[in-house]
C-alpha cells in the first residue's frame, strides 16, 4: 500500500468532511469556513547568497525557525478567530484595537507583526551587486526628505542603532512624504492605534535589528550589520514600493 504523503492525507481528511455534509469550494477541498493558514514563504535567493554580508546559517534559523515559528503562533491565534482569519494580514494588522480580547489582539500584534515583517524584510534583501539602484522618483524623494543619500543613510542608521533591544528601523511613505521611523519588537508603522511612538505610514524599507538577525557573525556589533545590510538591499523592490504606495 502507497504511504499517506501530506497531499493524500489532506485529500482523505478532505473527502471525510465531504462525506460528513461540507461543501464543497472550487479549488479547495475544506468546508468553507475554513480559512486558509498563514504559510512560509520561500526566500527568492539562496541562504548563503548574501554572504558575507549575512551569513548562511544565520538567514537559515532567521527563515526556518524565525519566522517559521511567528507563523505557527499567528495561525494558532487566528484558529480560536476564523473572521478574523478571513482578512488580509495588513488589514488586520491596521486595525487590531478592533480587537477587544487582548490575548487574542497581543499574539495577533507579536506573531502577525513577526510574519509580516519578516516576509517583508526578504524582499527587500538582495545579493550585492544585484539589488539595482533607486528610481529617480526614490532618488528624487530621498533627496527632497534628507537632503542627499549619504544623509539618508546617516539617519536611518541612527535609527536602527538607537532602537534599545529588539525592533526594527523603517523607511516609510507617509503623508507623501518619506520619514524614517523605528518600532520595537514585530510593532510596524502599519499598527494604526497600537504604534503610539513611532510615525505610521506605508513601509518602503525594514531593517530587523534584533540580536538574532546579526549575532552569529557580528555579536554585539550591530553597526557593523547595519553598515553591511546597505550592500544587500534590494533598490529596485523599494522603487516598486515608493512608486505603489504614491
Ligand atoms: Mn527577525
Amino acid at each position: 500500500m502507497k504511504p499517506l504523503t501530506a497531499l493524500n492525507r489532506r485529500q482523505f481528511v478532505g473527502l471525510g468532511a465531504l462525506a460528513a455534509g461540507a461543501t464543497m469550494v472550487p479549488g479547495r477541498l475544506f468546508a468553507a469556513e475554513t480559512p486558509p493558514a498563514h504559510v512560509l514563504p520561500a526566500l527568492s535567493y539562496a541562504f548563503d547568497a548574501l554572504e558575507p554580508h549575512i551569513d548562511a546559517k544565520t538567514m537559515e534559523i532567521h527563515h526556518d525557525k524565525h519566522h517559521a515559528a511567528y507563523i505557527t503562533g499567528l495561525n494558532t491565534a487566528l484558529a480560536k478567530a476564523p473572521d478574523l482569519a478571513a482578512q488580509p494580514l495588513e488589514t488586520l494588522l491596521a486595525s487590531l484595537p478592533a480587537v477587544a480580547d487582548e490575548s487574542l489582539r497581543t499574539p495577533l500584534r507579536n506573531h502577525g507583526g513577526g510574519h509580516w515583517n519578516h516576509s517583508f524584510f526578504w524582499k527587500t534583501l538582495a545579493p550585492a551587486g544585484k539589488g539595482g539602484e533607486a528610481s529617480e522618483e526614490l532618488a528624487v524623494a530621498i533627496q527632497a526628505a534628507f537632503g542627499s543619500t549619504d544623509d539618508f543613510k546617516k539617519a536611518f542608521g541612527e535609527a536602527a542603532t538607537k532602537r534599545f533591544g529588539s525592533g526594527w528601523a523603517w523607511l516609510i511613505l507617509s503623508g507623501g512624504k518619506l520619514k524614517i521611523t523605528s518600532t520595537p519588537n514585530q510593532d510596524n508603522p502599519l499598527m494604526n492605534g497600537i504604534v503610539l511612538d513611532a510615525d505610521l505610514g506605508t513601509p518602503l524599507l525594514g531593517l530587523d535589528v534584533w540580536e538574532h538577525a546579526y549575532y552569529l557573525h557580528y555579536q554585539n556589533r550591530r553597526a557593523d550589520y547595519i553598515g553591511a545590510w546597505w550592500n544587500i538591499v534590494n533598490w529596485t523592490e523599494v522603487s516598486k514600493r515608493l512608486t505603489e504606495a504614491s
